[in-house]
């Protein structure tokens, strides 16, 4: 009896762990940004990785809307490495009403710098970050 609550417990514990394990990776990727009271949020269920990375990105307004609307685009910028010039790419991004998607394909690994820019009534907020793959 004893060992089948043990066994009991340790598939409980197993299934516990897949239940959080599975969470995690529906949200394995996330940045905050800020710029000029604007603030963006991007999450992804993957982390950075040399391929197609799938971006979901929320942008609030000053006042702590959602800026819905507003014309994104999002670069990503590798600086010159030994035998490679700069390369710079403008990612597609489509309007999802509460969020804009973008497909940030890195190419390669190295050194990325991302600028996601949202344009609205003549407004325009402009963040950066960056981060080695
Ligand atoms: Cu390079």
């Amino acid at each position: 009896m004893k060992k089948l609550i043990s066994f009991y417990t340790f598939l409980l514990a197993f299934l516990l762990l897949g239940i959080f394990t599975s969470c995690e990776k529906k949200e394995a990727f996330k940045k905050q940004l800020e710029s000029g009271g604007y603030k963006a949020v991007i999450t992804s269920e993957q982390p950075p990785h040399v391929g197609i990375n799938i971006w979901k990105i929320k942008i609030y307004s000053p006042d702590g809307k959602l800026l819905t609307g507003a014309n994104v685009s999002v670069n990503g910028y590798m600086p010159p490495m030994p035998g490679m010039p700069e390369m710079s790419f403008d990612y597609p991004v489509e309007d999802k009403g509460s969020y804009y998607e973008s497909k940030v394909n890195l190419s390669m690994a190295g050194t990325w710098q991302i600028t996601i820019k949202a344009e609205k009534d003549g407004k325009v907020a402009i963040f950066k970050f960056g981060f080695n793959l």
